[in-house]
């Protein structure tokens, strides 16, 4: 199957949501695979701008992910963060010697007037990833929470306040003036599009912000191909990651069925864990149950091979 046989598009934020897309990476032609990543996480950050999302796809499709810590690179070193630290520097969010080239670089090309899209596209390109990385938008927007302490910035509340703050509330600042990629929104609309799978990310601070931009999410209620998404809750827990803790902050009932009512206007299919089949049974959208932890290269692609034949069976 190459692309003219029909593509996929799946909508990635964060560790779990890369691990499903290096599964379907892996069971799919080599052109066959576009990936939306979530920007609003990105930062500016001493004089950097940093797209972890973006940067977590691009080290798990091409292999140079850092398995402990679920970010940043492999067999990576820290010297420049030793050096910064003595300087006094804010060492909050660390930054690899690998990583930082990334940063650097992205940060140049961004100051020279390139787009995001264009340099995240050279980026895979140069790591030897054949499917295609898009930012949701070229537009910046930026995820904000409002906690008792007031309002934060996603980095501050995700990684220096270690998501302990309570949260009330989410904000997408930029959202309502982003532009949809042109590729995107045009992926969504091609009669060659076999399926969109939403990744088992957070639904909030990965998902929310790539729906938030205009357009997207008609155009989901409006696609050809059947849309999935992968539950991030397993028997009742997140798998990583603070998806539970705002869902019981957000006064929602914390369990897989969440997940697909927040989804309810577009979504054609739901893929459960086996571990919630009692909390999915009275959803009204189609639900097939599977084994949706994945620990190994493995169950990256089972579940990726799962989610394109339920998909597939899909009648819209
Ligand atoms: N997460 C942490 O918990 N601590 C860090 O110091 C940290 C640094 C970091 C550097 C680059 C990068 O791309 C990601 C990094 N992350 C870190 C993870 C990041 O906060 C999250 O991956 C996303 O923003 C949410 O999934």
């Amino acid at each position: 199957m190459s692309r003219q046989d029909g593509f996929v598009l799946a909508l990635s934020g964060g560790v779990g949501g890369a691990k499903l897309a290096l599964g379907l990476s892996r069971v799919l032609p080599a052109d066959a695979l576009t990936i939306v990543a979530n920007t609003g996480d990105d930062f500016e950050h001493l004089g950097l701008a940093i797209s972890p999302d973006l940067d977590t796809l691009l080290y798990t499709l091409s292999g140079q992910d850092n398995p402990e810590l679920g970010w940043g690179r492999r067999g990576e070193t820290w010297n420049f963060m030793a050096a910064l630290e003595a300087l006094g520097g804010d060492t909050w969010f660390r930054l690899g010697d690998g990583d930082l080239a990334t940063h650097v670089e992205r940060t140049r090309r961004l100051r020279a007037g390139e787009s995001l899209s264009a340099i995240s596209d050279d980026f895979r390109r140069r790591l030897g990833i054949a499917a295609r990385l898009l930012p949701m938008s070229d537009d910046k927007v930026r995820t904000r929470l409002r906690t008792e302490e007031g309002w934060l910035d996603f980095q501050d509340y995700f990684v220096r306040l270690r998501c302990a703050p309570v949260i009330c509330e989410l904000a997408f600042v930029g959202s309502e003036t982003a532009r949809p990629l042109p590729d995107f929104i045009a992926a969504l609309a091609d009669p060659l599009l076999s399926a969109v799978v939403i990744c088992p990310s957070n639904p909030f601070i990965s998902i929310d912000p790539i729906l938030a931009v205009p357009g997207i999410r008609a155009a989901l209620r409006d696609c050809p191909a059947p849309v999935v998404a992968v539950s991030p809750i397993i028997g009742g827990k997140a798998v990583k990651g603070p998806t539970a803790k705002m869902m019981g902050e957000l006064g929602m009932p914390v369990d897989a069925a969440t997940v697909a009512h927040h989804y309810c206007d577009f979504l054609d299919l739901y893929i459960a864990d086996e571990e919630d089949a009692a909390a999915v049974e009275c959803l009204d959208v189609p639900v097939v149950l599977a084994r949706t932890l994945m620990q190994s290269l493995a169950d990256r692609e089972e579940l990726a091979r799962t989610v394109l034949a339920a998909a597939a069976r899909v009648r819209k």
